[in-house]
């Protein structure tokens, strides 16, 4: 990793519904009128309308941790101590924590994604690929612009079964949200097809994602939501502020 401080939009996903088996652990931990958000971190808040799902690790170790009075943050507990020296947690430098869970405790909630097209929630869903060792260790899905989050969802979709999920989670619409003159209105499907990437690992994924990134924040236009006809380097910091301004999202750094 380079010097330089990675600014990322962390966005907050409230729980509509834990999967029945977390239920009673969950009641225990928390007050029965708790609120609890997953809180992906992001570097494309522009996006934000095309989230079909949302990632976790199955196989990593995850906190809930009190941010405010009755506000909850599930996330990474190397997330929570950052944010805790960034006074994103009401004591400088304690990240008070209730529960914790594995990533495959919470395959399956149902949350709610703010901006996303998909108004009746989406689904926490396994990313094998996710890493413990940066942004929050939760990765919000965008599969119309992001390789990876392409390449993972095609694979659940094959694979449902294997990875004790339902097939339906992982289908829900792929919104195309910004137009590229390379790569058309939906980047990361048209790059994980031409470069023949066959899954999560492909290691192919890494240069597709390269051009998906530069593509769209040069070249990308808006074609959905409120900033529809804005270039794409504009449209990120206003979608960010429209997110803090309405509570949704916060700015965390590392
Ligand atoms: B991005 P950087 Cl549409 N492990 O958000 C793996 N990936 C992670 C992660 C983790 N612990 N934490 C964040 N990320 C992902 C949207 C998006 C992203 C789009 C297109 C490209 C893209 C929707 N997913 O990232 O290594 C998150 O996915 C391309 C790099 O810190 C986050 O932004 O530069 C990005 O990687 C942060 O990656």
């Amino acid at each position: 990793e380079g010097v330089g401080v990675q600014e990322y939009t962390a966005l907050k996903l409230l729980v509509k519904e834990w999967p029945e088996a977390i239920q009673t652990k969950i009641s225990n931990s928390l007050p029965g009128d708790a609120k609890v958000y997953f809180v992906p971190a992001t570097l494309r808040p522009e996006t934000m309308y095309g989230q079909n799902c949302c990632f976790v690790g199955p196989n990593l170790t995850y906190g809930i941790f009190k941010a405010a009075e009755n506000e909850y943050y599930f996330l990474s507990p190397r997330s929570a101590r950052n944010m805790a020296y960034q006074g994103l947690f009401p004591e400088w430098g304690v990240f008070p924590q209730v529960a914790e869970l594995k990533g495959k405790d919470v395959i399956g909630t149902l949350v709610n994604a703010p901006l996303s097209v998909h108004k009746d929630g989406v689904r926490i869903l396994p990313m094998e690929t996710v890493k413990d060792s940066k942004g929050t260790g939760v990765v919000t899905c965008v599969p119309s612009d992001s390789p990876d989050d392409y390449a993972t969802i095609m694979d659940l979709t094959k694979k449902a079964d294997y990875y004790g999920i339902k097939k339906e989670w992982a289908e829900l619409e792929i919104l195309p949200l910004i137009e590229t003159p390379s790569y058309g209105n939906l980047t990361a499907k048209a790059l994980v097809e031409k470069f023949k990437i066959n899954g999560p690992k492909d290691t192919k994924l890494a240069e597709a994602k390269e051009l998906a990134y530069k593509e769209g924040f040069y070249q990308g236009k808006m074609i959905y939501g409120e900033f529809s006809g804005r270039p794409v380097s504009e449209a990120k910091n206003l979608v960010k502020q429209k997110l803090i301004d309405s509570g949704d999202a916060f700015n965390y750094g590392e």
